[in-house]
């Protein structure tokens, strides 16, 4: 059973390469018969040596001068030089065969590797961390490479060599052949217990190197948490640890490479001397020649090298098999959320009626469940606000609109149409989304704002801009639209960042757009300013704004408030305030305010305050 396992497995990252060889397989091909070819013609020098003493030792023993045998001489001495050079030729161009056919294949599969990343979807970056990542597609993708270049080459290498020169040994004389490689079966058993204690260090030593590199992206992603908690000293303990973990798990694989090595390297140390004690007898017996005899000792290395490199080779093979089953385990991997086979097209722009029906949603599977039976209305071009206590539900409720998720029951639907059904790329352009983390791009505050639709021309970021109420602090920047905004918007305010974020979204002209708490981090005139604008916008768009703010939910023509996964109430402004529910308790509790039959009670002092608020 697990016999057939591995060679499914052998098999299947054989085909794997072979499959992103594809364009270079003849070059490959070639290469590796090129080699084995290479690996023959070793041979020419000691045989033509052998050749050369074999005529020295029969004028010696015949008494004629040597020059009797000149053409000859000349023949087999022009011969191993001019095959010589025809040898190295063909090592110089089998290196570069094999060195094009890697570095293609690494391009093709980095390639595809980034392009299966990019369409992943939530589920993949919850599961996955980027410093592992990051390695996937750096180191382990580089261990894939060298076993393209230099693995497959070796093993090509050292068995067309071994079985080559073994097979000259027993034509020019088996019994000496015979006790020559008589050691072979017991190195090859050494090499298999190596195979099998080097796999398990191999894949250990690659997920430290995983963590070591995930520890180091943490931290350099989060340098300002650090700095502010100066947390300095911790995180260099933590980066150390993990530093530690992986230099005692390099070590590790080493000693166990050197608990081998010293037994490989006594067989392969041997072979001269058994070459000397049979080789002596035999020649003493009259069994072989001189020149059969230098024939043998000029090749017993082409026996010993790839017994010794046999090891080395299982060492690397084995990094290569850790690697290469962390790259195919993404290169294989599917997106659970992709557009149907036969998914709907929808290139134009949704009316935006946004209907979800009965929809429960839940974390890794269920098993954290969040969303609980959830039916809520959305007309085409209304204006509808999402209120709820934090972490009750209201970001995983609106990713189930681009499909970010999907739910584990009931529908959302968008024009009457499931959303599963609609094309995931015509689906997610109709939607522009400011997410409540916002994240902005190392580039500049137009790259940024322009993001979703690149052929945006300079006028109409401008336009986005002011819609967002960004325009202000823009055009105060040195460099104005083009400033150059770090690493997660470093540089900006929360609310600056918020405001790119939010033009960002408008910049696609969307059908739908939703702004998860966007206008948390701005003040209140700003806010007014937003609010405004999202009333004049030039298209037709259905709003769904997630706000903790009553300013902001007040004006909307519907608020839904959640508790707890459900929508427990919904209505207008007016509505809500008159049931004296959650909505009533969070309009008192952000006023300062008491109402009565749905109005704030009235006073001069509190008048003044609630126009101080923006609350009436
Ligand atoms: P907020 O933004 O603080 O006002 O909170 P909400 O209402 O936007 O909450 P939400 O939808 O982000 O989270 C609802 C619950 O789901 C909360 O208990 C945390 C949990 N949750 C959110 N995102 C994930 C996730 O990616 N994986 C898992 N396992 N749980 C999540
Ligand atoms: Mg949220």
């Amino acid at each position: 059973m697990d016999k057939t396992v591995r060679e499914v497995k052998q098999r299947s990252w054989m085909k794997w390469l072979w499959g992103n060889m594809q364009g270079h397989r003849v070059l490959y091909v070639t290469a590796i018969i090129m080699t084995i070819v290479y690996n023959i013609m070793q041979l020419i020098v000691p045989y033509y040596s052998g050749r050369i003493v074999t005529l020295f030792e029969e004028a010696g023993a015949k008494g004629t001068p040597l020059t009797d045998n000149l053409d000859e001489f000349i023949l087999n001495l022009s011969l191993m030089i001019g095959l010589t050079l025809v040898r190295i030729t063909i090592v110089y161009f089998t290196c570069m065969a094999y060195e094009y056919v890697s570095q293609h294949a690494l391009y093709k599969i980095r390639n595809f590797l980034f392009d299966k990343i990019e369409h992943q979807d939530m589920n993949f970056y919850n599961e996955y961390r980027t410093g592992d990542l990051m390695t996937r597609l750096t180191g382990d993708l580089d261990a894939v490479r060298h076993n393209v270049a230099w693995v497959i080459k070796s093993v090509v290498d050292s068995f067309s060599l071994f079985i080559a020169t073994a097979v000259y040994f027993f034509i020019m004389d088996w019994l000496l052949a015979l006790c020559v490689l008589s050691i072979t079966p017991l190195l090859f058993l050494v090499i298999l217990r190596f195979k099998k204690a080097s796999a398990q260090k191999h894949r250990i030593l690659r997920d430290k190197l995983s963590n070591l590199n995930t520890d180091a992206q943490e931290n350099i992603s989060g340098n300002r948490v650090v700095k502010a908690f100066a947390r300095e000293e911790y995180e260099k303990d933590k980066f150390n640890r993990s530093n530690t973990d992986y230099a005692e798990a390099n070590m590790d694989t080493q000693r166990t490479w050197l608990r081998y090595f010293p037994v490989i390297e006594t067989f392969a140390n041997l072979l001269p001397v058994i070459l000397l004690l049979a080789g002596g007898l035999f020649i003493i017996n009259g069994r072989i020649g001189i020149g059969e005899y230098v024939s043998f000792s000029m090749l017993i290395w082409a026996i010993a090298n790839p017994m010794r490199m046999l090891g080395n080779i299982m060492n690397e093979f084995q990094r290569f098999a850790a690697a290469s089953k962390k790259v195919m385990e993404i290169y294989n991997s599917q997106a659970g959320i992709v557009s149907k086979e036969n998914a709907i097209k929808h290139p134009d722009r949704f009316k935006g009626l946004i209907e979800f029906d009965h929809v429960s949603f839940g974390y890794e599977g269920g098993a954290v469940p969040v969303l609980r039976d959830i039916s809520m209305k959305i007309e085409p071009g209304q204006t509808v606000a999402i209120i709820g206590e934090t972490g009750c539900g209201k970001t995983s409720l609106i990713h189930m609109i681009p499909r970010f998720y999907d739910p584990a029951e009931g529908e959302v639907r968008i024009d009457g149409i499931n959303v599963s059904d609609y094309e995931l790329t015509d689906l997610r352009h109709n939607i522009g989304l400011a997410t409540q983390d916002v994240l902005l791009y190392s580039d500049t505050i137009e790259g940024n704002i322009a993001y979703g639709d690149s052929s945006l021309s300079q006028d109409e970021v401008v336009k986005y801009a002011r819609y967002s109420a960004a325009q202000e602090f823009i055009d105060k920047m040195p460099d104005g639209y083009e400033t150059i905004v770090g690493e997660r918007g470093v540089g900006l305010s929360g609310g600056q960042k918020q405001r790119i974020s939010l033009a960002r979204a408008l910049a696609i002209k969307p059908s739908i757009l939703i702004l998860d708490d966007t206008t948390s981090a701005v003040d209140m005139e700003t806010e007014k300013h937003i609010r405004d604008s999202l009333n004049e916008l030039d298209f037709n768009c259905t709003k769904i704004i997630i706000a903790q703010r009553i300013s902001t939910t007040k004006y909307c023509d519907k608020i839904f408030v959640m508790g707890d996964g459900r929508i427990i109430e919904e209505g207008t402004h007016k509505e809500l305030c008159m049931k004296g529910g959650y909505y009533a308790n969070l309009v008192e509790l952000q006023t300062g305010l008491e109402l009565k039959d749905g109005v704030l009670k009235d006073s001069v002092n509190m008048t003044a305050q609630l126009a101080g608020k923006g609350v009436n």
